[in-house]
């Protein structure tokens, strides 16, 4: 497999300006025509291409033939003008066959592209990396009412449409879709009094799910404009939501492409959670058109320089449009849950990796949520008013060009004064720093003493000490008596601040750094901040430590039991965060902090523990949990915005424990549900108890053909099943007519489902690892993005008993040795093995 590196990185050897394209669509013989001006520049011409048909090529009118290979073609100096040049070349290509759902792709009869990171090269000849940016003109030929690319409408008739984008972009922006669509309109009116129409295409009947995001996106739209000052630059700005992706969304300049998940939503068949995933990947993915598109990044190193900065901003976002606190809890759950677990074991990787085989197994956790952390860490560093000025320098200094991580550290650095040369480690250094906080009072003064490390990850052994912003506060019997933020940037440094007696100290508020803590206080400590902490976020934090202890080790539940209900009953406090504070950590969660503590994952005795929790808290709220979720339960019209979100958290958080001693109280709920978040609250108690049989088929029956919610319908059972019984659920439904595999949304339904049931796939016979080595091997033959990110399933191996290890070893060379592997995978597994 041969290595990209960073270190290699050489510009294009020739510059382009324009870029004609022309697509007589055919869903098995489509032809395209790329018409490309090529300034004067050095050597050879090597153009990427893959999958594709040269029917032929002309320079300048001249006819060529250039070497063609396995990845492109490539046009002998020699044979190259002196100066400027344009070249020709007609190509054929078959979207049908196409099953990869990269470069063109055709599917239910519509036409799709999706060429991040490196699709284009599978549509036409080309240099196909970020840093060639040229001005795009688009003519599409085919026999569909919807024929749309990139930009402004320049001109359409029957069977033909042509597109004008007036930014220069790079190819992996480029988008085409084309089929019988049907679309939403609105507009929004700039800051600088431009209107800009906004539409959202979806297929015939989906066009009353689309209120909500085109809601969020004009609350994206002017939120960029108030907190940035960035306006949107074109006059039409569109969405295609469609049903075959293999991701969330896709940023293409002013033709983003949308998984219908992301964009279809009603009371009825989306719940809370993805009313919030709409608003949050529709923000995003509009936030790019700055922060990636107009500022794209130099070469795929770079990343985060886009991802990182964008996940930020939309977190932001999502933190203004409801309560910041519990947003943060919730990106910090998702951080560990993903990021943490990455860089604890062998896929381990830099925020700026130095080297891939696969681009597309670096669009990771690492890139994406820790690079949002580095820019948080950032703005606690400099502070508010330092951040604000530097974005506006780096949109300043930058708009039009394709930068590196350099260059936004530069224009941070310049912008506020700030030395930031060992900021740098956190981009180029993996593994998670592991953070120690140790308390003592000494004549008058509580004294923190901070200590870091970062275990050594796969190629760096040794590690250096990372900037860390530390918030805090020290808590007495009556409250806060001090706060403030600590730059710790040595191995070990202390804090002292003069107090009258013992403090209780609240470290890290707010998760001020993507670190791991561990806290060396006194007991009773933990039980003081879930009780009075001022910072909310660490409440939680405090009650999650309590579970841990019991959940992890063998601590005793009353302490956390005690802290929660008292939590439950303390009326000022955000539903939503009563919900979260009342919530176990995951099975995950809890087989991460064991291998925190260096023993062995034994995925059982996790979900017995888990268990024994969840019925002691059960127990202990006994009548009390009924009564508080009819109390709290809101009424009248569903809204996914304002309190009503959070009150049904509460109030299904609570249903759940109820339910467990007595399932009709489920049985009852389901039939009082209206929407889909309270349906599938109330059906989960009965799928986890095996009693839902009845349940599900009424289910199944009701959404046959909601494409959507049928998927819930798969994932809610491989996932809740009770451990002993998840595998054969999911090997009769994987002969369900309604399953295709070939679908990603469906496949990772049932089988994302399967994984995250961890008891299930962690079976001690193994038969949840070769069963999903077995759909691995199968997937990879036509989808090998989906396969190689799936198979991160198996990346924390160390983590279990000898046994377990060997089974899953087995699997991942029974994988590393099939023929015909994808690259893709292949990296994956080499990774996951060394
Ligand atoms: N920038 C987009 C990444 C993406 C993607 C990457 C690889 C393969 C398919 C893909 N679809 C979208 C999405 C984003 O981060 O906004
Ligand atoms: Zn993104």
């Amino acid at each position: 497999q041969s290595v990209i590196r960073l270190e290699d990185y050489k510009p294009f050897s020739h510059p382009v300006s324009t870029v004609h394209l022309t697509f007589h669509l055919d869903p098995e013989a489509t032809r395209v025509r790329a018409e490309i001006a090529f300034g004067v520049g050095t050597g050879d011409l090597r153009l990427d291409g893959v999958d594709l048909d040269l029917l032929s090529a002309t320079i300048d009118g001249v006819p060529v033939t250039p070497i063609c290979d396995e990845d492109g073609l490539t046009v002998a100096a020699a044979d190259l003008p002196d100066g400027p040049f344009t070249w020709v070349a007609e190509t054929r290509i078959d979207p049908a066959r196409n099953t990869t759902l990269e470069g063109l792709y055709h599917r239910r009869d519509l036409f799709i592209t999706q060429c991040e990171a490196e699709g284009f090269r599978r549509i036409t000849y080309f240099p196909d990396r970020p840093d060639v940016m040229a001005v795009y003109t688009v003519r599409i030929e085919g026999d569909m009412p919807v024929l749309l690319s990139n930009g402004d409408l320049t001109g359409s008739g029957p069977g033909w449409a042509e597109w004008h984008d007036p930014w220069r972009k790079p190819s992996y922006l480029f988008a085409l879709v084309a089929g019988d669509l049907r679309s939403v309109e609105d507009s929004f009116t700039t800051m600088s009094g431009r209107d800009v129409t906004l539409k959202i295409w979806v297929r015939d009947g989906d066009r009353g799910r689309c209120a909500y995001a085109m809601d969020a996106l004009k609350r994206a739209m002017k939120w960029d404009e108030d907190t940035y000052g960035l306006e949107y630059d074109l006059d039409l700005f569109q969405i295609v939501a469609v049903d075959d992706f293999n991701a969330g969304a896709m940023e293409n300049k002013g033709l983003n492409v949308f998984n219908s998940k992301y964009v279809l939503a009603s009371p009825e068949t989306a719940t809370d959670a993805d009313f919030d995933g709409v608003e949050s990947v529709i923000a995003h993915e509009y936030f790019h058109n700055w922060t990636g598109n107009r500022i794209t990044c130099r070469d795929w190193f770079q990343l985060s320089l886009k991802e990182g900065l964008t996940v930020f901003r939309d977190q932001c976002f999502s933190a203004d449009m409801r309560s910041a606190p519990v947003k943060r809890i919730e990106d910090v759950l998702r951080l560990r849950a993903g990021q943490f677990r990455e860089d604890a074991g062998p896929l381990a990787h830099p925020v700026r990796p130095e080297s891939y085989v696969e681009i597309n197994n670096f669009y990771t956790a690492t890139v994406y949520e820790k690079g949002a952390e580095l820019i948080r860490m950032l703005r606690e560093i400099v502070g508010q008013d330092a951040y604000d000025a530097a974005l506006k320098l780096y949109f300043e200094r930058h708009d039009g060009q394709a930068c590196t991580i350099e260059d936004w550290l530069s224009v941070f650095q310049d912008a506020t004064g700030h030395d930031l040369s060992q900021f740098r480690r956190w981009y180029h250094q993996a593994g998670t720093p592991r953070l120690t906080v140790e308390d003592r009072f000494e004549e008058g003064e509580t004294i923190l003493t901070f200590r870091q490390t970062t275990p050594p990850t796969p190629g760096q052994p040794d590690k250096q000490p990372v900037p860390i912003p530390i918030r805090w506060g020290l808590l007495d019997d009556k409250g806060e008596v001090a706060n403030g933020m600590f730059l710790l940037s040595e191995a070990e440094q202390e804090v002292r601040v003069k107090t009258a007696a013992r403090t209780v100290p609240s470290v890290l508020r707010g998760f001020s750094a993507p670190v791991i803590l561990e806290q060396k206080g006194q007991p009773g400590d933990a039980g003081v901040r879930l009780a009075r902490d001022t910072d909310a976020f660490n409440r939680w934090e405090a009650g999650r430590t309590l579970a841990l202890d019991v959940l992890a080790g063998d601590g005793d539940p009353a302490p956390w039991l005690d802290g929660v209900c008292a939590v439950l009953n303390d009326q000022t406090l955000d539903p939503a965060l009563r919900a979260l504070i009342l919530s176990l950590p995951t099975q995950e969660g809890i087989a991460q902090e064991i291998a925190l503590r260096d023993e062995t994952v034994d995925p059982d005795l996790v979900h017995v523990r888990h268990q024994s929790l969840e019925e002691a808290l059960t127990s202990r709220l006994g009548a009390d949990a009924m009564r508080i979720s009819r109390a709290i339960r809101p009424t009248g019209d569903y809204s996914p915005d304002g309190q009503a979100p959070g009150q049904r958290a509460l109030a299904n958080r609570l249903l759940s424990l109820a339910a467990r001693r007595e399932t009709d109280l489920a049985r009852e709920a389901l039939a009082q549900a209206s929407n889909m978040t309270d349906r599938l609250a109330a059906l989960a108690p009965l799928i986890r108890a095996g009693q839902a049989e009845a349940e599900l088929a009424a289910f199944h029956a009701e959404w046959s053909g909601t494409d959507l919610v049928i998927d819930k319908w798969f994932a809610m059972q491989t996932s809740l099943a009770p451990a002993h019984e998840a595998l054969d659920v999911a090997q009769r439904l994987q002969n369900h007519e309604d399953f295709t595999w070939t679908v990603p949304n469906r496949f990772r339904a049932l089988v994302g489902g399967l994984i995250s049931n961890t008891a299930a796939f962690h079976r001690a016979d193994g038969a949840g690892y070769v069963w999903l080595a077995d759909w691995l091997l199968k997937v990879d033959k036509r989808n090998p993005m989906l396969a190689a990110r799936m198979s991160a399933a198996f990346e924390t191996w160390r983590r279990y008993d000898e046994g377990r290890q060997k089974l899953i070893l087995d699997q991942l060379e029974r994988i590393a040795s099939a023929d015909g592997l994808s690259r893709d995978t292949g990296e994956m597994v080499g990774r996951m093995r060394a």
